[in-house]
């Protein structure tokens, strides 16, 4: 038998670690894996092709095939930053708030490195206590809302009363049954639609949904190709996540600030959008060294950039965006940069885009010709290229 003071010291410990909350789930099927494989089958997990492994689908409907004999999920909230800094967004663009600081990943590691320790040999010795944060074949969520952290948003986030949504969510499978759970958190969502409502590219197709094709955070973070020409506008100055569901949602008017001041954003002195476009890769590597943004790659993110750089429209940017159509070594990159100038250019006199016509001309990529050919549509240019 389980000592009834088990789970309360778990929690507590867990609160001592730095996570905001701790609660715990008995282990049965998971009205989730239900919803995660009609997810899948209507093809809305995009090129995020590791979701969609037999093993994927399988350990998440099953998670004793992560831990054999599990009987508890410890569920963790970790808040960071709620805040958004203006002055910095102007100069780098949006960066979501929870990739902001350093790479939760890596905190998480730490905290529930130290918390499953603690579970195998002072709570519950001799119990077995495997950790997972978002890269385990696991329905984090879905554990989540089991366990009383909080309810599922209309924007398929988790939320609480007290703690928003600025928080990111951890867990420990356990081999051993805890007390009773603790009560679970109503869902107040009522008739709010406000988060389907800001999200500009309408990822949300219907309460609880969200098509990640369509979402920004996927696009700018998980996406390794080309961004479909139809979002580009949409998706604003975001370079890597994006917040504007969860901006949005009244519960987060009063969300605590981040407790580990490895959550806080970046600075980032002297950097801005222009300048991100000198980049390369090994510099790229070290200026994101333990960030998320490091996720996106270099050429990913400098994608985004462009993405960005092109929505603001400004004249300033346009020798930036023509260094890196004429000598970036990704052609990922030069596509997009092709496509941000002919953003910008309708203000300028059409002489002005020798570069978009050379890069028509000559350019070894064929997404590269075409995205400056449709540029220079944009400009009003003549598609003659016998002026180069
Ligand atoms: C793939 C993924 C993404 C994809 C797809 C997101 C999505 N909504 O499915 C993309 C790249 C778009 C993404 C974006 C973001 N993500 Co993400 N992502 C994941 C990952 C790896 C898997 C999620 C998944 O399985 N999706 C498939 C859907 C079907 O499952 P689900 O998200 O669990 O969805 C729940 C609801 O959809 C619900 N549901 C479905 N139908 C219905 C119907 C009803 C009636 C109800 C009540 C519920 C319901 O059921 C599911 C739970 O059981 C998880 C980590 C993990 N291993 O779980 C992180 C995770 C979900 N992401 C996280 C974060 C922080 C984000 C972003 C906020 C980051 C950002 N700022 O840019 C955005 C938010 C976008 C959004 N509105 O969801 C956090 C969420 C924390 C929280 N408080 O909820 C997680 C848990 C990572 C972590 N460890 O903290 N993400
Ligand atoms: S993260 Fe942005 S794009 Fe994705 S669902 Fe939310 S508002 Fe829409
Ligand atoms: S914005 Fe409204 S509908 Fe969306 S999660 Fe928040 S309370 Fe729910």
């Amino acid at each position: 038998m389980v000592a009834p003071t088990a789970a309360a010291r778990i929690r507590q410990r867990a609160v001592a670690l730095g996570f905001e909350d701790a609660r715990w789930a008995t282990v049965s099927p998971l009205e989730g894996a239900e919803r995660y494989e009609a997810w899948l089958a209507a093809g809305m997990h995009g090129g995020m092709d590791w979701l969609a492994t037999a093993e994927a689908r399988e350990r998440r409907a099953d998670p004793t095939r992560l831990l054999r004999d599990v009987r508890s999920v410890v569920c963790v909230a970790l808040c960071h930053s709620p805040r958004r800094d203006e002055s910095r967004d102007l100069r780098l663009g949006r960066i979501a708030r929870y990739a902001a600081g350093d790479d939760y990943h890596a905190l998480m590691k730490e905290k529930l490195g130290s918390l499953a320790d603690f579970v195998e040999h002072e709570a519950l010795p001799g119990s077995r206590a495997l950790w997972y944060s978002d890269t385990g074949a696991i329905l984090e969520r879905g554990w989540a809302e089991r366990a009383g952290l909080g309810w599922i948003g209309k924007h398929s986030g988790l939320l609480s009363q007290t703690l928003g949504s600025w928080f990111l969510l951890g867990e420990l499978l356990v081999d051993r049954p805890l007390e009773a759970d603790l009560p679970l958190a109503r869902e107040r969502c009522g008739a709010c639609t406000r988060c389907l409502d800001i999200c500009p590219t309408r990822a949300i197709v219907a309460p609880y949904r969200v098509d990640a094709r369509r979402c920004i955070s996927y696009l700018t973070i998980e996406h390794r190709g080309v961004i479909p020409r139809e979002l580009r506008s949409a998706i604003g100055d975001w370079v890597f996540g994006c917040d504007l569901c969860q901006e949005a949602c009244p519960w987060n008017r009063f969300a605590p600030e981040a407790r580990d001041a490895r959550l806080q954003g970046r600075a980032l002195d002297g950097w801005t959008l222009e300048r991100f476009l000198t980049l390369d890769a090994d510099a790229f590597d070290r200026l994101f060294a333990g960030s998320p943004i490091r996720r996106a790659g270099r050429d990913g993110f400098l994608r985004n950039v462009c993405v960005a750089l092109g929505n603001r429209g400004e004249r300033a940017s346009r020798p930036a965006l023509e260094r890196a159509l004429r000598a970036d070594p990704s052609w990922l990159v030069r596509a997009h940069a092709a496509w941000a100038l002919g953003e910008i250019l309708p203000v300028e006199p059409p002489e002005s885009s020798p570069v978009l016509l050379e890069a028509r001309a000559f350019d070894v990529s064929e997404t590269v010709r075409e995205e400056a050919d449709q540029a220079l549509k944009r400009v009003g240019r003549s598609t003659d290229t016998s002026r180069v």
